[in-house]
């Protein structure tokens, strides 16, 4: 480790680095960015590239005061550490889905030697007083192998997945090699107090960790670590003036125009099993059915853009939600009337905010989810005057703050088509009530407040 860099700088290593000028960088990667430009900073992570070796360089852009420094993987080191067991093994089980979870010990290696690359070339750009903050199941052992490499500085790690019960992660092969690992570093921050649950369950019953007073949890080895909920938010004023600029773009009165007065029902996922988009459509098919009424007069748009598109899982949901909504079109459609309109691919955020603005309803309804800013970005968008309804998972972590959702079980296709029938008709009043009761929640709550309070948390 060198100690000549600049003293006390945030360091952010993910898997993916947003690099500037990038477009289509998402909430997580401009509040980051954000946070980064504040402190002055360093980014770290794969640059998104497949080369012959991994790590043979490391490519350095600068953007004012902040330093990006990416290396490229290997083809073997992809399949392994990124397909293999990042989104083949954890993904499905960190969502609650034992059952797609394909394990094999090569995918493990491969991912423990990735981890050891990155933590050796990111030592080598530390200084003695940087913090370094660690994003996401990708990067479980990092800290650990960073202590290795000798660093002692503050390392933070933040989870953007749900974390399943310990009941459920011991069936995982080798999870103690992996999730002991976590107590390397000094914070780990999860979404909700639910994943704080069980990942305090875990350590303590499973890792043989005790509860210290302040709340510090303590290895049989000594080391000593905290844990605690940090609900992940979204830039909630640049959002919401995004969404009022939207009202008079061309493209967002197409689609209003499209309606010939319709109400629209919006969904937005990227084209993930965790999401819940086969029951979202089999709900929507259940409303049709039974409310006739409602024939004609509400259309459903589905914004799926494609995500990880090798693996076989997605290959197949991409084919099951084809099928159905081609199969809900061909039974409900008239010759001027499409039931369900069913986009595979991304729009820009400006797009975006003027389509959630322009919907009665946003169905937001995740098997499990970590947070969802999708449902946020809803809310965030609404016109107060004439707001939306969110109708939300149970299971997805913004549900534990956004209250006033009508919140349901995805897996329930009854209470869903309820929910929609409910939100269709709600009056004005409470739908107003509801929406300031969820602004109030993402104004309090933003992505400076989640950013300010972790960091804090980190470095107290
Ligand atoms: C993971 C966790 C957690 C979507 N379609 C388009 C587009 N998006 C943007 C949305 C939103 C983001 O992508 C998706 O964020 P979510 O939170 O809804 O879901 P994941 O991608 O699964 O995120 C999740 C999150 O990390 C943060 O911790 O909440 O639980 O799974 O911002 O607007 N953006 C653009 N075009 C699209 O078509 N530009």
């Amino acid at each position: 480790m060198t100690s000549a860099k600049r003293a006390g700088r945030l360091v952010v290593v993910s898997n993916r680095v947003a690099l500037p000028r990038q477009t289509a960088t998402g909430g997580l990667a401009s509040a980051l960015q954000a946070a980064l430009q504040e402190h002055g900073g360093l980014w770290f992570g794969w640059s998104g590239k497949v080369a012959a070796q991994t790590g043979a360089e490391v490519h350095h852009i600068a953007d004012g005061n902040v330093d990006y420094a990416t290396i490229d993987l290997s083809r073997e080191d992809h399949d392994d550490f990124y397909t293999g067991f990042a989104n083949g093994a954890l993904w499905p089980m960190l969502h609650y889905r034992p059952d797609l979870v394909d394990y094999q010990r090569s995918h493990l290696d491969g991912y423990l030697k990735v981890n050891e690359l990155f933590a050796e070339e990111l030592s080598k750009l530390i200084g003695r007083d940087d913090t370094i903050w660690v994003h996401d199941y990708h990067l479980i052992p990092l800290g650990t192998m960073l202590r290795k490499c000798g660093v002692k500085n503050r390392i933070g790690f933040f989870l953007h997945t749900p974390l399943p019960a310990a009941g459920l992660l011991i069936a995982l092969p080798n999870h103690r090699e992996l999730l002991e690992t976590l107590s390397s570093y000094d914070l780990i921050g999860v979404h909700t107090a639910r994943d704080l649950r069980a990942l305090e369950d875990y350590f303590l019953h499973e890792a043989g960790a005790v509860m210290r007073l302040g709340g510090r949890m303590r290895m049989p080895g000594g080391r000593l670590f905290r844990a605690a909920a940090f609900p992940i938010s979204i830039d909630t004023p640049a959002i919401a003036e995004a969404a009022r600029a939207a009202e008079s773009n061309e493209e967002i009165d197409q689609l209003r125009r499209s309606l010939q007065g319709r109400s629209l029902i919006i969904g937005v996922d990227r084209l993930d099993y965790s999401k819940g988009l086969p029951q979202r459509f089999e709900a929507f098919a259940r409303l049709l059915e039974r409310a006739p009424e409602l024939h004609r007069k509400i259309t459903f748009l589905q914004i799926a853009p494609p995500s990880r598109g090798t693996v076989q899982e997605y290959r197949q949901i991409r084919r099951d939600l084809e099928r159905s909504a081609g199969h809900i079109n061909g039974k409900y459609a008239t010759p001027d009337w499409a039931p369900i309109r069913y986009i595979n691919k991304s729009f820009p955020h400006r797009l975006l905010s003027g389509y959630y603005r322009t919907a009665r309803v946003g169905l937001v309804t995740p098997l499990r989810d970590g947070m969802n800013l999708v449902a946020k970005e809803y809310v965030a968008c609404q016109n107060p005057d004439n707001p939306g309804v969110l109708v939300l998972s149970r299971f997805a972590g913004a549900a534990m703050e956004l209250t006033d959702a009508l919140l349901v079980n995805p897996a329930d296709t009854e209470e869903v088509a309820d929910a929609l029938q409910q939100a269709l008709t709600m009056r004005l009043s409470e739908r107003r009530e509801r929406w300031h009761a969820m602004m109030d929640v993402i104004e309090k709550n933003d992505i400076t407040a989640w950013r300010n309070t972790y960091l804090h948390a980190l470095t107290r």
